[in-house]
């Protein structure tokens, strides 16, 4: 398995587990972490499809990501802070565009960047430890790894503009109200709960999913005429696979697919 300073990874099942390994600065997103996601991203995108899903979580069981690195910060110049949030912005947009479900497994503090990265993850579990918000008022700053863009993607203008100006921290619970989290669980129960539903998106057509899945990133932002149009794309794309035309011919012959993954 790829190693990296700042990451760990684990296998489980179908699942690959991607654990932000910095625990005593609550798993901030120093630059070497964020270099280190890049290096991850290259490795996955070439290597990694052997998985059904990937798992983002932080290791400890305070934290799944307190934001950028605050005290870096502090010592960059303009050129730095900007390209800082650039690379972040290309590495949200990879997880993003993976072939393969993302799940954040948010076991604790997912504040400002942290909360941004488990943004770009197709869905969040929280631990009922968790707590999200994007405090960057609080420094006189605002979102900066796109934030702003997912945010009311995920919960709504209205909703997302009250956290983004007040900074205010929201629990598990009220995450999961709002539609920011799609479940909360005990926080022992919080990475079996993502292994099983990567479990549950092994026993279907992996085409089927990725094409899903591209299609939606790609949805994003378009009227519903276009979004519409590029749902037929998507469905006329995934018809053709050979895991459609067993799906089908399973159904009618009345047994369990075995789906070629193609
Ligand atoms: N950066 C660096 N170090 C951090 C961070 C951080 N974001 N968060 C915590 N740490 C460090 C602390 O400094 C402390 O280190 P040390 O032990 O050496 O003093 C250690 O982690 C433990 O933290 P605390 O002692 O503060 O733990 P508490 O349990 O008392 O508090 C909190 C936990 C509430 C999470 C608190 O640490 C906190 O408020 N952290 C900052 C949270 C925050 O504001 N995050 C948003 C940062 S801004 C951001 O993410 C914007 C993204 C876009 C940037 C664009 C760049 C161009």
């Amino acid at each position: 398995m790829k190693q990296f300073d700042t990451l760990t990874l684990s296998v489980q099942d179908h699942a690959l587990i991607l654990t932000i390994d910095q625990p005593k600065s609550l798993n901030a997103l120093a630059r070497e972490v964020v270099n280190d996601l890049e290096a991850f991203l290259d490795w996955f995108e070439t290597t990694g499809y052997e998985y059904r899903g990937l798992v983002i979580t932080g290791a400890g069981e305070k934290s799944f990501v307190a934001g950028a690195n605050i005290v870096q910060m502090n010592s960059m110049d303009e050129a730095t802070f900007l390209a800082y949030a650039r690379q972040m912005h290309v590495v949200t947009e990879r997880f993003e565009s993976l072939q393969v479900p993302v799940i954040a497994a948010v076991n604790g503090f997912a504040l400002g960047g942290g909360c941004e990265l488990a943004l770009a993850c197709d869905f969040i579990y929280a631990s009922e430890r968790a707590s999200f918000g994007q405090p960057e008022v609080n420094l006189g700053l605002v979102p900066g790894f796109g934030g702003s863009v997912r945010l009311p993607q995920r919960v709504g203008r209205a909703m997302a503009r009250e956290l983004i100006f007040t900074g205010r921290r929201i629990k598990a619970d009220e995450a999961l109200r709002i539609g920011l989290a799609n479940r909360v669980t005990a926080p022992d129960e919080l990475l079996p709960a993502a292994i099983a539903t990567i479990a549950e998106i092994a026993a279907v057509s992996p085409t089927a999913v990725t094409i899903a899945k591209r299609a939606m990133v790609q949805m994003d932002g378009l009227d519903t005429h276009d979004a519409l149009a590029r749902e037929a794309d998507a469905f006329m794309s995934a018809f053709h696979t050979e895991d459609s035309v067993e799906g089908r011919a399973a159904f009618v012959e009345k047994r369990a697919a075995n789906f070629p993954g193609k």
